[in-house]
């Protein structure tokens, strides 16, 4: 039976629907320790550490000259992939393009009457590591995830992005991959999967540079590698199992709402797809297309297995308590399918991302509208936002004061000092007030 039936009458049922909700996230331990011994092996033995992972667990006659992708190889790609499949990829990567260049934030700084400036420099990091899994094998390789980690880091202005993802068993990359990656202007792209090449990416290699930023998604070793870097270099996020909910009324078609909880269920058998509705018989058509439409699907096993450990058809009495539900849940993901979704949305306080009306259904945000596809998860959109412009860029502080400056504030920054009992800066400062 795909999916639990939940009735929701408000915030006082919430705390149990979020314990079953945070099941989902289950550190595993064991995990932790495969991936330190990983991460310290790369790091004292480089490129060799690659090699012996790949020829162990990705392609067993990995050589070292499979490691960089070369640039006969790139053009070679270029011929595998339907031209038909470029444009349609070249117009995502505009989109995609177009929506980031908005989020850019400008440099600035003031100068006051006194002569004083200050301000805020925006600069993008040096070099960024982008991985991309390679999706079955390298059969479905995850395009869309490299332009959405790709084109963020461009319009930040980053100078040099290169690419890592796992080879196929015959040492190559899906050339969908290659080819995407010339679309986007880089050509810096290496063969290597899992936890160790993002222990290269952050630590560099022989073959390699250290990257100052390391983004993109992966399985729970990519997700465990990333996580024990952080501090050494910055990441994207680390993304939990991923969600949609879907707030829908009468007006919303069954068919449409099954096929987008199914769109969600097929990535993971730990993604949740939630219902939200205040029309009694929505439920029940909705659960009825679902088992019809799952038993369609190429992945329909994975989904189906979502839906009936972590899909749910949570009725309430009405549109506001159908708010609260969302507003707690924090997905990220959501659909709202219901009469002038416009009039409710400056009640939605929390998601990742919105998607208006019956039309805009979650795949098109995935792939294509412009916003980017990686988003906070369970429940982190109530602190934090998308993969942004800002991932990439980093802010320094400016200060200029002159000795009038000191002068004036000079004596209160050097008493400041003293209440925290740091006497060395406040002679740092009374020092200058003596040569005025
Ligand atoms: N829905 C995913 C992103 C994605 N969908 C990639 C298709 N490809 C994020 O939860
Ligand atoms: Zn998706």
């Amino acid at each position: 039976m795909p999916c639990k039936d939940i009735n929701y009458s408000g915030q006082s049922d919430w705390p149990e629907i979020k314990k079953w909700l945070e099941l989902r996230i289950n550190p595993d331990r064991k995990v932790d320790g495969i991936v330190r011994d990983i991460l310290e092996k790369v790091k004292t033995e480089g490129d060799q550490a690659l090699i012996d992972y790949t020829q162990k667990f990705d392609c067993p006659d990995f050589k070292a000259e499979r490691l960089k992708i070369k640039a006969d190889q790139l053009s070679l790609a270029y011929a595998e992939v339907e031209t038909e499949d470029l444009e349609i990829i070249e117009e995502a990567i505009r989109n995609i393009r177009n929506f980031h260049r908005k989020q850019v934030e400008e440099s600035w700084w003031t100068t006051e009457e006194d002569g004083t400036i200050l301000g805020q420099l925006v600069r993008p990091v040096d070099r960024v590591g982008l991985y991309v899994p390679g999706g079955q094998g390298g059969e479905t390789p995850l395009i869309s995830s490299m332009i959405m980690n790709a084109v963020p880091a461009q319009v930040a202005g980053v100078k040099q992005i290169a690419v890592i993802s796992p080879p196929r068993k015959d040492g190559t990359l899906n050339p969908y991959i290659l080819a995407t990656a010339q679309e986007l202007g880089i050509t810096e792209i290496y063969a290597s999967g899992s936890a160790w090449a993002i222990g290269a990416l952050a630590y560099g290699t022989q073959t390699i540079a250290p990257c100052d930023v390391i983004a993109g998604p992966g399985n729970i070793f990519v997700a465990t590698a990333k996580g024990q870097l952080v501090g050494e270099v910055g990441i994207d996020m680390i993304a939990g199992p991923s969600e949609i909910a879907i707030l829908a009324d009468n007006t919303a078609n069954p068919v449409w709402v099954a096929a987008d909880m199914l769109s969600q269920a097929e990535h993971d058998p730990l993604a949740a797809s939630i219902l939200i509705t205040w029309d009694p018989e929505l439920g029940p058509k909705v659960k009825e297309e679902l088992r019809i439409q799952a038993a369609l699907l190429p992945r329909g096993e994975i989904a189906l297995k979502s839906l009936n450990d972590w899909g749910a058809i949570v009725t309430v009495s009405d549109r506001n308590t159908g708010i609260n539900f969302v507003n707690n849940m924090a997905p990220e993901h959501l659909e709202l399918a219901f009469e002038e979704p416009w009039s409710s949305l400056g009640q939605i306080k929390h998601a990742g991302a919105i998607f208006m009306g019956h039309h805009s259904p979650e795949p098109i945000g995935d792939y294509f509208a412009g916003p980017n596809h990686v988003l906070p998860t369970v429940g982190t959109a109530r602190f934090s936002s998308a993969l942004s412009v800002e991932t990439f860029t980093k802010k320094t502080s400016l200060i200029y004061t002159d000795q009038n400056y000191i002068s004036r504030h000079g004596g209160k920054i050097a008493r400041l000092a003293r209440l925290e009992g740091l006497e060395a800066h406040a002679r740092s400062v009374e020092s200058r007030l003596s040569d005025s």
